[in-house]
């Protein structure tokens, strides 16, 4: 095959990397997506599933949706036939102003989240949302709502992390409940992988990067909070509290100080499971400093998540490892470290009030309703993703609810549509990107026409509104205007034609040091360690050593983290994505299978009180005694749903957060 073409485009997906990717075009039409070699994250590959996904089921017209469908038969049998836009849309149109005139646009439900991380099609169709007054589903809700309203509880901000180019200068590395082997594969590779300091992984489940620390703290899943004021006391016996740094920039610290002498590392090894001589360990790496502390995702979705986080980041504060080069934490790098303004990208002001708000956790319930009288889904596959599965889907099936689902394939979630909207893929489009890990910002070029009547989402929402008669220009903006305005705002003087050729800029252009002028946006100006503003939120005072209690009468806690082969339901329908997956598995400890007389490849059944599926058994020993792990994001099999069928949907003790990680399930031969 000739190539007659290659350019340079970047993957939008919901990972750290943000890889800049190439597409050789062939004289003959196919077009072949691999890894730029001159992207300094991707260095040359993808990961696996983008590799396969990308050159298959996301170019394949047979599997991808190409012109709008409108439902024949049954909610949920995904039966369907082709109509044209303008009756879709203009259908879609009358019924969205009919429940707006009787109902207001709060009867209109909107889910959405990272289907594509684009900025423009991630975000721009909440123009629309905000016009109408449509009440959102709060998408952080399902994922780490209460990680970022801790972080800014404390720090007065949660977007702002470490810069990780200054790992250079750091003598120690804390990785806490993240997973990049799988979540940010070339992070783990080669950014974790190739520092050559002490590296400590906190995490229940033995994974790719926790095998390639230099300490593993294998804690019992929920215990977090306990291990970081374990780890606090024997930082503090060391004379390693910088009192200094916490009077002048910390407010709080006593009430954190007298709950520390009973903490001692056996009474952490009693609470978390982590041998006491490792916390020690643990404790004295990360506060000999200068340390870079990473905050995953994963120990936040718990019943004392919101907790567990304010724990966790007492560490850098505690041994002043912030404002200084090689130091510092991260959750999220997001937009607004590169100046960005996701404000005027949704133009918040199209609605005279700001637009009601419910959790992921209450999305069933909701929908069950009444009073929801429509459901638009975008970027987001709620019968997959979202928590009392059978509930929702039951829900879904409701006659009197018009739902309208927008995305690349014909999900679960659109088998439930009474219009299903074919959505183009980032190959399809020009677009921003932004990694949330570093602080690239990259262009996503058009490398080829949409398949068949496939749009962006933005386009789609543009034809909605003008069907419904909007006419606020807001909702109109070309794509052109809004990725000037978006580049300007990061980087004065970027157009989109230099940011493609090179395809990536990081911005700033060296390496930044988190909170240099220890700016913390919090009400006193200080790094708030307790306080009244934390009793408001629902939370103590302080932080305290929260350890979950384990699951009783034999049950099981269940983790169901990211995995390696899938981008959450992403991927899910690709066949060879399914031959590297492997069976629909579930793992456990050796000595969970020997108790329950279980053998590898058995099929089990897990149940909670609302509901149980059939997996097959791997035996691992990665995994604890206590836990099971199955990862999210499968697709149906067996009509059972998949892992969230388990999910009661239980709040995290913040921001009505997801306590996913705090299921206990029964487990039993299948
Ligand atoms: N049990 C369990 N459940 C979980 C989690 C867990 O850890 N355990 N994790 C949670 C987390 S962290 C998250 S973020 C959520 C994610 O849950 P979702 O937001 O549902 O993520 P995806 O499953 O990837 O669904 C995104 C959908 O967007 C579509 N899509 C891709 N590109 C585009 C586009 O350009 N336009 C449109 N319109 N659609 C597009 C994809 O085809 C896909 O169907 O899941 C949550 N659910
Ligand atoms: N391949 C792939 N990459 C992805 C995704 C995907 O689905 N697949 N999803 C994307 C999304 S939406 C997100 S939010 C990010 C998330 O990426 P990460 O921040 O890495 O988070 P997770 O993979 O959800 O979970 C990380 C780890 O938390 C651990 N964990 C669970 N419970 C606890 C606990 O109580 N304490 C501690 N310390 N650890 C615990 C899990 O075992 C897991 O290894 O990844 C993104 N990247
Ligand atoms: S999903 Fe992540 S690792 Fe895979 S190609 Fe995209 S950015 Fe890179
Ligand atoms: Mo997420």
């Amino acid at each position: 095959m000739m190539e007659a073409s290659t350019l340079r485009t970047t993957c939008p997906r919901d990972c750290y990397d943000a890889c800049g990717m190439l597409v050789k075009k062939t004289a003959d039409g196919p077009i072949r997506v691999v890894g730029d070699p001159e992207h300094s994250v991707a260095l040359g590959a993808l990961c696996g599933k983008c590799s396969i996904a990308y050159n298959g089921v996301w170019r394949d017209p047979d599997v991808r949706l190409t012109w709008p469908l409108k439902r024949r038969g049954v909610k949920g049998a995904g039966q369907f036939e082709r109509v044209s836009w303008s009756e879709a849309l203009s259908d879609i149109a009358s019924r969205l102003n009919g429940i707006r005139a009787q109902h207001g646009g709060k009867a209109v439900l909107q889910t959405h989240y990272t289907g594509t991380c684009s900025l423009i099609a991630g975000v721009f169709p909440l123009r629309f949302f905000n016009r109408i007054g449509a009440t959102e589903v709060d998408p952080d809700t399902v994922c780490n709502k209460a990680g970022h309203v801790a972080l800014q509880l404390v720090y007065g901000e949660s977007t702002r992390g470490f810069d990780p180019r200054t790992i250079d200068g750091a003598k120690s590395l804390l990785v806490w409940g993240a997973n990049p082997s799988a979540s940010a594969p070339h992070v783990h590779k080669h950014w974790f992988g190739k520092a050559r300091i002490p590296k400590i992984v906190v995490d229940p489940i033995r994974h790719e990067t926790a095998a390639a620390a230099d300490m593993h703290l294998q804690l019992y899943p929920g215990t977090d909070g306990a291990l970081a004021f374990a780890m606090l006391h024997v930082i503090r016996a060391a004379g390693r509290i910088d009192e200094e740094f916490l009077a002048a920039h910390a407010i709080g610290w006593m009430e954190v100080d007298s709950q520390l002498e009973a903490c001692t590392p056996a009474w952490g090894e009693s609470q978390t499971g982590v041998p006491a001589h490792l916390i020690e360990e643990a404790a004295l790496a990360y506060s000999a400093g200068p340390s870079l502390l990473w905050m995953g995702q994963g120990f936040q979705r718990q019943t004392f998540g919101g907790n567990a986080m304010r724990a966790v980041a007492l560490l850098p504060a505690a041994t002043g490892n912030i404002g200084k080069y090689g130091a510092g934490f991260l959750y999220l790098n997001g937009w607004d470290a590169r100046s960005v303004d996701a404000g005027f990208l949704a133009a918040q002001h199209l609605n005279s009030e700001p637009s009601p708000s419910i959790s992921h956790m209450d999305l069933a319930s909701h929908l069950e309703s009444a009073a929801t009288k429509a459901l638009l889904t975008w970027n987001n596959n709620i019968a997959a993703s979202s928590p009392e599965q059978k509930r929702l889907r039951s829900a879904l099936e409701r006659e009197d609810l018009f739902q309208v689902t927008v995305d690349l394939f014909q999900t679960e979630t659109a088998n439930y549509a009474d219009y299903v909207l074919p959505a183009a893929s980032f190959l399809e489009f020009d677009d921003v990107v932004m990694s949330y890990f570093n602080s690239s910002i990259s262009a996503q070029v058009k490398a080829v026409p949409p398949l068949g009547e496939a749009l962006p989402n933005q386009e789609i929402f543009r034809r909605l509104a003008a069907a419904m008669r909007l006419t606020d220009p807001e909702l109109f903006e070309t794509d052109e205007s809004l990725i000037q305005t978006l580049l300007e705002q990061a980087k004065p003087g970027l157009t989109f034609e230099a940011l493609a050729d090179v395809g990536t800029v990081f911005h700033p252009s060296r390496p930044s040091v988190q909170f240099e002028l220890h700016d913390y946006k919090t009400p006193s100006g200080k790094i708030e360690l307790a306080g009244e503003a934390f009793v408001k939120s629902g939370l103590p005072r302080a932080p305290f050593p929260s350890a979950e209690a384990r699951p009783l009468g034999g049950h099981l806690r269940l983790l169901s983290p990211a995995s390696e082969w899938l981008m959450n339901s992403s991927y899910g329908n690709d066949p060879k994505i399914l031959k590297q997956l492997g069976d629909d598995q579930a793992f456990i400890n050796p000595g969970e299978a020997e108790a329950r007389g279980i053998k590898s490849g058995h099929r089990i059944r897990l149940a909670t009180a609302i509901g149980e599926i059939t997996l097959r058994v791997a035996i691992s020993a990665d995994v604890p005694m206590g836990v099971i792990l199955a990862h999210k994001g499968r697709w149906s099999t067996r009509g059972e749903g998949n892992v969230n069928a388990l999910n009661p949907g239980q709040k995290s003790d913040l921001a009505e957060s997801c306590a996913v990680h705090s299921i206990n399930v029964s487990v039993v031969a299948a």
